[in-house]
């Protein structure tokens, strides 16, 4: 009989070397000792165990490809990788806070700040004494972030802000935003716009059927006035916050695949020990086969994270090549997470198990950083040259 463990059907962990299994292990145990005692009834009360953010940060999981001169932990992406899949087998609100604070708020003031930047923001957010949010999406361009109408204006030496960001995770309880908006030329540029500013407001959006354990708002800037050292200074144009998904897409590809596991995981279990017709409904053909097609898709997915994450340290990965693994790895976990339900019976639907919680947050998950077709059209664009989306 196959064991529950990670699965690990096609011995990925041979890959793996001696540290990165140290390091899962670690991410493992604070997962089950921390997390998942409080994430159910956080989503069903539609909150976000903020507490868990400073235990995350002295746990390392916040810009652990970052250098530890600034904070970081200085490790490689396979380390980010399976980091990113052992939060999301707890919960993906858990691998959403640290997808924001490590790709999309200390990747752009890594790559792009200022040596002041850094220093000020980096050691504090790996530390998880400030939570970072990230403002691309609006009201009316989701997809098309290259149509924005957030405008930053100058005047003289200062900059004045103004637009709305929408579905912004992290938005009311972070302490700093990285935001991008157009400039007088129509140029995209980052800026780092802090709470408690004159004209800045964060309000949370309510109502979510998915990740109900991670805080979603919009930021409004009416006319907030910024310094130059509010500005990245090192990124111009949209390859700015693209570069800043590329990054956090490559964590998701890894991420689904904890909730994929933690899904399958729970489904075998089950199917073992209930009893209908006398028999384990693991015993019944239907049953082997939904079993037998999820563990198929879990070890497509993990071979395929684990090459990505090769090519990521190589510095060959392309964004084209994230956009697959991102895409395919979540439908994978979506389908696994559905099947799952399935086989849990009435059982599935309830807060007794876990596959409800991931298959409603794999809804965001689909869509957020790109949506499913989006990811399709980039790996369109990339056979054929010719883009589809515009
Ligand atoms: P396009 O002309 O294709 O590209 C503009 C410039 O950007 C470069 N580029 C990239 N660079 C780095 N990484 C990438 N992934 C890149 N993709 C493109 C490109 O080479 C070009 O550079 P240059 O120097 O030639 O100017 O731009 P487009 O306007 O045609 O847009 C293409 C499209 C549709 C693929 C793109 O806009 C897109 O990816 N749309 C999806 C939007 C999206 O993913 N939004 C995510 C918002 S953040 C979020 O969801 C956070 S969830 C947080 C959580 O985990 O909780
Ligand atoms: P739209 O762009 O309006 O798309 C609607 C539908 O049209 C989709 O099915 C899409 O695939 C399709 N479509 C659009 N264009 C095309 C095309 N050219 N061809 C074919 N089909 C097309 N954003 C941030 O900036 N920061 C965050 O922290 C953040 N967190 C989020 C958290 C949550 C929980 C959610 C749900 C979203 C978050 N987002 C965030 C926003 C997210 O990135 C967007 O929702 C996503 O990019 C899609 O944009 P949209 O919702 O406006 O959909």
């Amino acid at each position: 009989m196959y064991p529950y463990a990670s699965p690990d059907y096609f011995l990925v962990d041979d890959l793996l070397t001696e540290e990165h299994v140290m390091l899962r292990r670690a991410i493992r145990d604070w997962v089950e000792r921390a997390a998942l005692p409080v994430i159910e009834d956080a989503a069903q009360q539609n909150t976000f165990p903020q507490h868990l953010i400073r235990e995350m940060g002295a746990l390392g999981v916040f810009g652990p490809f970052i250098p530890e001169e600034y904070g970081g932990a200085g490790m490689d992406h396979i380390s980010y990788g399976l980091i990113m899949t052992e939060l999301e087998r707890g919960d993906s609100a858990i691998r959403s806070a640290a997808s924001v604070q490590s790709s999309l708020v200390m990747f752009p003031v890594f790559e792009y700040g200022s040596e002041a930047q850094r220093r000020k923001y980096l050691p504090a957010l790996a530390r998880g004494e400030m939570i970072g949010a990230f403002g691309l999406t609006e009201p009316n361009h989701g997809s098309d972030p290259g149509s924005m109408e957030t405008r930053l204006t100058r005047h003289g030496g200062r900059y004045e802000l103004n637009g709305a960001k929408m579905w912004i995770t992290n938005a009311s309880i972070a302490d700093i935003a990285v935001v991008w908006a157009k400039d007088d030329e129509g140029v995209i540029r980052g800026v780092i716009v802090e709470k408690g500013m004159k004209g800045f407001t964060a309000p949370e959006t309510k109502g979510k059927w998915s990740l109900r354990a991670s805080v979603t708002g919009e930021l409004v800037f009416d006319g907030v006035i910024l310094t130059e050292d509010h500005l990245l200074p090192g990124i111009r144009g949209l390859r700015g916050p693209l570069s800043c998904l590329s990054s956090a897409r490559y964590g998701i590809a890894w991420g689904a695949l904890g909730a994929a596991m933690d899904c399958y995981n729970t489904a075998l279990r089950y199917a073992q020990e209930r009893h209908q017709f006398g028999r384990p409904i693991a015993s019944f053909q239907l049953t082997q086969k939904k079993l037998a097609e999820m563990l198929t898709g879990i070890t497509q997915a993990q071979l395929l994270a684990w090459r990505l994450g090769i090519l990521k340290d190589q510095g060959k990965a392309t964004p084209a090549q994230i956009s697959m693994a991102k895409r395919a790895n979540v439908d994978m976990a979506l389908r696994t997470a559905r099947t799952a339900r399935q086989i849990l019976g009435a059982m599935g639907i309830t807060g007794d198990f876990p596959v409800m919680r991931h298959l409603m947050n794999l809804e965001s998950v689909i869509t957020y950083e790109g949506t499913h077709d989006i990811h399709l059209l980039i790996t369109g664009h990339d056979i054929t040259g010719i883009h589809a989306f515009h």
